[in-house]
């Protein structure tokens, strides 16, 4: 895995608020990946039905994916990969933090048909807010027009708040524009990748997927970090329930046991 970075890389991704990088994984590396997330996946899909939306089983988000969350706690396979502080130095660089901190995986498999997702940012669903918060959305599959490819918004993190929710579960593709009528303007740009790509994502800008026209899955595992001083807001989100328990409004969500310190600046 080659984790440097270029200066034009970075500052693609403070432009745009996403960089994909094609072979993130080489070969072997993809293999492996593969093959701890598909187990992971379907040790956690026969074990319980979690992986579903439980608001409404029928409604149209239940199929959008196939969502499993924090897969490195339960397969060590998966934690290799996930706990990867090269990996955690890249979004560290990329976002502009000292450090970050695991805050959670997400296997994200668009089965054959899956609706689209619908145009969102990800950062005010968040039990922080910051600028700095960072996903890389690895594809496991090459990642298509044609099997929902991800497609972004360029430079829409600059003018999104954390206060206009985020909500994916919406009626429409494009019910974010409402909210944001001056990017209405701005051409989605889709971001095809080969599997073994890596496109890291800022927690504030806009993006979708297309429905998936295949026979094939579209697999994808994403891992979302949060800067070292990111302060709790209040939601709960993904946080485990133990630290959610434990934090106030304006603590520093530092837990190492469950929001495992990946890298940082200061213990290099
Ligand atoms: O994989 C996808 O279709 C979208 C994933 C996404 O937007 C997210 O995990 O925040
Ligand atoms: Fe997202």
């Amino acid at each position: 895995m080659d984790t440097t970075l270029t200066t034009s890389q970075i500052t693609s991704y403070r432009q745009n608020g996403y960089l994909a990088i094609e072979n993130l994984l080489d070969a072997s590396e993809l293999a492996t990946w593969r093959q701890a997330i598909d187990r992971a996946v379907d040790d956690t899909v026969s074990s319980n039905d979690s992986h579903h939306n439980q608001r409404d089983p029928d409604a149209y988000y239940s199929r959008v994916f196939v969502q499993c969350v924090n897969l490195w706690k339960t397969h060590d396979a998966v934690r290799e990969l996930a706990l990867d502080a090269n990996l955690g130095r890249m979004a560290a660089e990329l976002a502009g933090a000292t450090g970050v901190r695991l805050y959670h995986d997400h296997a994200l498999v668009k089965a054959p048909w899956a609706n689209p997702t619908n145009f969102h940012v990800d950062n005010p669903m968040d039990p922080f807010y910051s600028p700095q918060s960072i996903m890389l959305w690895v594809a496991l599959d090459d990642s298509t027009l044609q099997n929902g490819c991800l497609y972004f918004l360029p430079g829409s993190h600059e003018s999104s708040r954390t206060d206009i929710s985020g909500e994916l579960g919406r009626a429409g593709i494009g019910d974010l524009i409402e909210d944001y009528p001056e990017w209405a303007g701005i051409e989605p740009q889709p971001v095809e990748v080969a599997a073994g790509a890596g496109i890291f994502i800022s927690g504030m800008v806009a993006h979708a997927a297309g429905p998936n026209m295949t026979l094939a899955p579209r697999r994808a595992f994403a891992l979302l970090y949060m800067p070292e001083d990111a302060t709790f807001n209040g939601n709960k989100s993904a946080l485990p329930d133990p630290v959610y328990q434990r934090l106030q409004v304006g603590d520093v969500i530092a837990d190492d046991e469950h929001l495992p310190l990946l890298y940082s600046r200061g213990h290099e």
